[in-house]
């Protein structure tokens, strides 16, 4: 039989894509249950044409569930052994056990093995992590990365709804010439805040004490966790621009081996979950308006560095929402009802 689902924070901004995706992709289930906090339960939502009253998630919730997915936050702490007690696997996309031993952090299009020594949970990676390495797979595969050097330029959204408003109300007040006083960026929790419109915050997240943010700091630990490989060395720096959704990266590598600006093509064009938008001479190349709401990574401006035989440059652009975090938790899913492991 199909699984029963249940999907914790149902009515956040992930929370909501994985309703329109499990449409989209005609997703099987039996059951579905959408969780939510108190302040959220009693809300009614459609899904498949049919309607939905969210419910306050408790750890009872989660009988009879085969499969949650967690849209993120700190609940998931809390909630996610609870709902394994039960006996549903979890697919959680916040960051509480990606660096877990006993948690696979998986992208299906590049570790899927890793699903199968799950313990009840399975962790989902850091948005801008599995952007980037939806990119950078396919040329792993042709010659070994030795070294990553990374800037993103990451929309609002990426901070939830509280984002978006932000952008939008200093755009507003700009406009009519208004003061604003900034409150959510570059994190709400932070004693001070700075606006996002017509700026760029080189700051997402706190700093950590060797003073890379905890955004940057994801990106490294969780690259070698999801490919193995602690030795590749990575240097990044994580960017706050004023786009509404879609996070883009200027990503710099150096492989192994010398490989070619053509078989480097080839390979990102026909991996899954890629597409190749590299076409200078029409001014093509990944743009996040362009990638908002769709499945694939964009990945463009490929080009061999100026001064390092085996550096190479790109420019890569990704729904954060979508193969960011309700997609990819969504085609772990799959994969196990696939390979029947719920
Ligand atoms: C951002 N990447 O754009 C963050 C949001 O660890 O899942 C997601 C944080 C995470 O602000």
């Amino acid at each position: 039989r199909n699984p029963n689902i249940a999907i914790l924070g149902a009515t956040g901004a992930v929370g909501q894509e994985f309703i329109r995706l499990i449409e989209e992709r005609n997703f099987p289930f039996h059951q579905l249950k959408l969780l939510a906090s108190a302040r959220s339960a009693g809300k009614k939502l459609m899904v498949c044409g049919k309607e939905y009253t969210v419910e306050e998630a408790r750890p009872e919730s989660f009988e009879g569930i085969d499969i949650a997915l967690f849209a993120g936050g700190s609940i998931s702490k809390v909630l996610a052994p609870e709902a394994v007690k039960r006996g549903a696997v979890v697919i959680d996309n916040s960051s509480s056990f990606r660096m877990d031993p006993l948690v696979p952090l998986v992208v299906p299009e590049i570790n899927p093995e890793d699903i199968a020594w799950h313990h009840g949970i399975i962790a989902n990676p850091n948005c801008s992590t599995i952007i980037m390495l939806m990119a950078l797979k396919p040329i792993y595969d042709i010659s070994r990365i030795k070294r990553i050097i990374v800037s993103t330029y990451q929309a609002v959204s990426g901070a939830g709804k509280d984002g978006i408003d932000e952008l939008l109300n200093e755009c507003e007040a700009y406009s009519q010439g208004k003061e604003y006083t900034p409150k959510i960026l570059p994190s709400a929790s932070l004693p001070k805040h700075y606006p996002i419109a017509f700026n760029v915050i080189p700051q997402i997240d706190v700093f950590r004490e060797n003073d890379y943010t905890k955004e940057e700091m994801k990106m490294v630990n969780e690259t070698h966790k999801i490919f193995h490989d602690d030795s590749i060395a990575i240097t990044p720096t994580a960017v706050r621009v004023p786009v509404l959704r879609s996070h883009a990266e200027s990503i710099y590598i150096e492989t192994e081996e010398v490989v070619s600006v053509e078989s480097v093509k080839k390979a990102v064009d026909a991996f899954p979950g890629t597409c190749l938008v590299d076409n200078p001479a029409e001014m093509e190349y990944p743009m996040p308006l362009d990638t908002s709401n769709k499945n694939d990574v964009a990945v463009g401006r490929i080009r061999r560095d100026l001064t390092v035989e085996n550096g190479i440059n790109l420019w890569v652009s990704g729904d954060q929402i979508r193969k960011g975090a309700a997609l990819n938790a969504l085609q772990i899913a799959e994969y196990m009802i696939s390979n029947s492991m719920f």
